[in-house]
C-alpha cells in the first residue's frame, strides 16, 4: 500500500487465494466488469471520493484474468478515481489489446482527451446514481455529456438503486446511444421475480432495444450468500435467457464497499453455467456480446 493513502479501516480487501474454477469459460471469454485501484502513489485516488480502497493494479488484475480462464477485460472506472482516467488508461495499453474501457468524464473534457481515451481503448462512459458512491447530477448534466461521447460512437453505462429507475425514467429511456445497466440495476432478490421493483426492469429492456444489462454481481446482490449466491441466480438466468444478445458477465474485481464478506472469484465463474446453462448462451454472454459492443464497434 502506498504511504499516500490508508485504506479505509473497515475495508475489505479482494481475495488472494481464489478457488481454481471448476467451470473453463470459452477461448476469447470477457470479464466485462472490473476495475484498478491505483496503486496509489502512481495514480492518486480523487479528492472527492466516498472511499479509499486497498490498491489493486492491472498486474493483479491481469493475473486474475490468467488464472480463472478469461482471454480479455473490460476495466471500468471506479468513483475513487473521479474522472482522473489515468490508471484506466494506464491498464488498458498495458493490455495490448486484451481490455477495453469504460471511463468516467466531466463537462469541459477536450476533445484530445477524448481522442486519446479512444486510442487507449476506452468505448464508454459510465453514470453513476448511487448516493452513497457520488453525488448525482441533474438530467442535463447526464445528457450533455452523452452529446460529447455519441460521435465516437460510444455507449453509455449506468449504475443506480432499483428506486432510481422509475426516477431516472425518462432520462434513461430516452438516451440515444447503447445503455448498459450494471448489476441488473440492483434488484431486491427477496422480492418475486416478477415482482413490481424487478418488473420494471424488464420492462425497461423489452422496451428498450438499446438496453443492456451486466448479470453478475451477485455478491453483492445475494441474502443468502456464498458460495452459491442462490437467490441471485433466477434473476440473472431469466434475464439472460429473455434478452441473450444484450448480457455481460462480470467478476467486479476487486470487489469495491463489499461489508459482509469478501466473494472467492474462482465461485463466481462457477456460477456462470447456472445462470447462462447452455453452451450458445454462455458463448453470448462471454464472448459474441462483449466481443460485439467493445471491440467491433
Ligand atoms: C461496483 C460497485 C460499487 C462501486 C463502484 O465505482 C465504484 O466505486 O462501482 C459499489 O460500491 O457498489 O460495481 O464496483
Amino acid at each position: 500500500m502506498s504511504p499516500a493513502f490508508q485504506p479505509d479501516p473497515d475495508w475489505l480487501s479482494f481475495c488472494p487465494d481464489p478457488s481454481k474454477p471448476g467451470y473453463a469459460p470459452p477461448p476469447g471469454a470477457v470479464d466485462a466488469h472490473c476495475h484498478v485501484f491505483g496503486p496509489g502513489d502512481v495514480f492518486p485516488y480523487a479528492p472527492e471520493r466516498k472511499y479509499t480502497p486497498t490498491d489493486a493494479g492491472k498486474d493483479q488484475l491481469f493475473a486474475l484474468r490468467d488464472f480463472l480462464g478469461f482471454d480479455r477485460n473490460v476495466v471500468v472506472q471506479a468513483t475513487c478515481h473521479g474522472s482522473d482516467n489515468r490508471a484506466l488508461a494506464d491498464a488498458l495499453i498495458a493490455a495490448e489489446g486484451r481490455a477495453r474501457g469504460v471511463a468516467t468524464i466531466r463537462p469541459g473534457v477536450s476533445g484530445t482527451e477524448l481522442a486519446e481515451l479512444d486510442a487507449a481503448g476506452v468505448r464508454g462512459i459510465r453514470f453513476n446514481f448511487v448516493k452513497r458512491l457520488v453525488d448525482p447530477k441533474p438530467d442535463d448534466y447526464y445528457r450533455g455529456l452523452v452529446d460529447l461521447i455519441a460521435p465516437l460512437g460510444w455507449h453509455v453505462v449506468v449504475y443506480f438503486e432499483a428506486p432510481d429507475l422509475a426516477e431516472r425514467w425518462d432520462l434513461f429511456t430516452s438516451l440515444p446511444t447503447t445503455v448498459v445497466v450494471d448489476h441488473m440495476g440492483r434488484p431486491d432478490v427477496t422480492q418475486p421475480l416478477d415482482g413490481e421493483g424487478f418488473g420494471l426492469f424488464l420492462r425497461f429492456m423489452a422496451e428498450h432495444e438499446n438496453v443492456w444489462s451486466k448479470v453478475g454481481g451477485a455478491e453483492r446482490l445475494s441474502v443468502s450468500g456464498p458460495p452459491d449466491y442462490a437467490d441471485v441466480v433466477p434473476f440473472a438466468r431469466h434475464v439472460v435467457q429473455t434478452f441473450p444478445d444484450r448480457v455481460l458477465w462480470g467478476t467486479d474485481w476487486p470487489h469495491p464497499n463489499m461489508k459482509s464478506h469478501m466473494p472467492d472469484d474462482g465461485k463466481l465463474v462457477d456460477m456462470i453455467p447456472r445462470i447462462a446453462p447452455t453452451e450458445d448462451l454462455q458463448h453470448k454472454l462471454l464472448v459474441a456480446n462483449p466481443q460485439r459492443l467493445y471491440w467491433e464497434a
